[in-house]
């Protein structure tokens, strides 16, 4: 997957880095071959792109327009992009509502599995000079009946200050800035890292083209991605935020809930900042 990322941070260069990445990925569950599902929600989605042309007499050239577009965002590699940041967060919703334990949200483009495996306190994988005010991210990992989960496997995978994601973009260390924190024998862990920076989409490709033409932002707020997960427990994919933090009320990928928002504190050790977030699993 590396080698298709070139020397420069293009949108094309991490959009064709995130599609291959979705390509060997399996999330648990697969969709069923099922006739009378796939007509169902396809018609729908079709019924509602011609009332939409009907009420809005939309002309050729907004036709054409749509189509080089729609094409353009394959060539982009820019389909998970897009998928991720304006529809993903709708089939959480749907998906999670039931979940009694920790919120969950979007698990975006740019998710490797297999991080470097790290002890229950440990230091993400950064380099010497890893530009962010140092911040120590510590917590428990529990069942919904209260009982702490020894060994629960903390994912982590966040963005550095200039907003680029190891493996999607070029001249970063291999696993820079993400690990797989293996909680202790209470389901404690403390992760040492960087805090992230707010980040912007790709404005050079076609999610870019898009997010001018219609006059939008390209931002989401800082953020870390979580997956939590431990043995009989549903797993969570989550992100966390930065209260006060740029885009955290108008986050383009509408990704953000009030319960995902950390309120960090100046340090006890006086290095940056310190913050508690306890996870809660679902059984199974
Ligand atoms: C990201 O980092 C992200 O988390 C999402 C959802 C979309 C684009 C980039
Ligand atoms: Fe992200």
């Amino acid at each position: 997957m590396t080698d298709i990322i070139t020397e420069q941070a293009t949108a094309a260069a991490s959009g064709a880095a995130a599609t291959e990445q979705f390509r060997t990925k399996q999330r648990t569950g697969t969709a069923e071959a099922d006739t009378k599902r796939v007509d169902t929600l396809v018609s729908e989605l079709l019924a509602a792109a011609h009332d939409i042309i009907r009420r809005r007499k939309v002309t050729y050239a907004e036709y054409d327009a749509l189509k080089s577009w729609l094409i353009q965002v394959g060539q982009d590699g820019e389909w998970p992009l897009f998928l991720d940041v304006w529809i993903e967060h709708v089939v959480e919703e749907v998906s999670n509502e039931n979940r009694e334990g920790s919120k969950g949200t979007i698990e975006g483009p740019y998710y490797v599995p297999d991080s470097p495996l790290l002890s229950p306190e440990a230091t993400l994988p950064m380099r010497d000079a890893e530009e962010g005010t140092p911040l120590l991210f510590q917590g428990q990992v529990t069942s919904v009946d209260g009982t702490p989960l020894a060994g629960a496997k903390v994912e982590i995978w966040h963005a550095d200050a200039d907003g680029l994601y190891s493996r999607f973009a070029p001249n970063l260390p291999e696993w820079n800035l993400r690990g797989t924190v293996i909680a202790d024998g209470q389901g404690n862990f403390r992760i040492r890292t960087v805090e992230p920076a707010p980040y912007q989409i790709p404005t050079d490709g076609s999610c870019g083209r898009l997010i001018a033409a219609a006059g939008w932002h390209a931002w989401r707020p800082a953020h870390l991605h979580l997956k939590v997960s431990a043995p009989g427990h549903q797993l969570i994919t989550t992100q966390l935020y930065f209260r006060g933090g740029e885009h955290v009320e108008d986050d383009i990928a509408s990704a953000v809930k009030p319960e995902l928002v950390l309120d960090p504190a100046p340090a006890a050790d006086g290095t940056g900042n310190e913050v508690t977030y306890d996870f809660v699993l679902d059984k199974a």
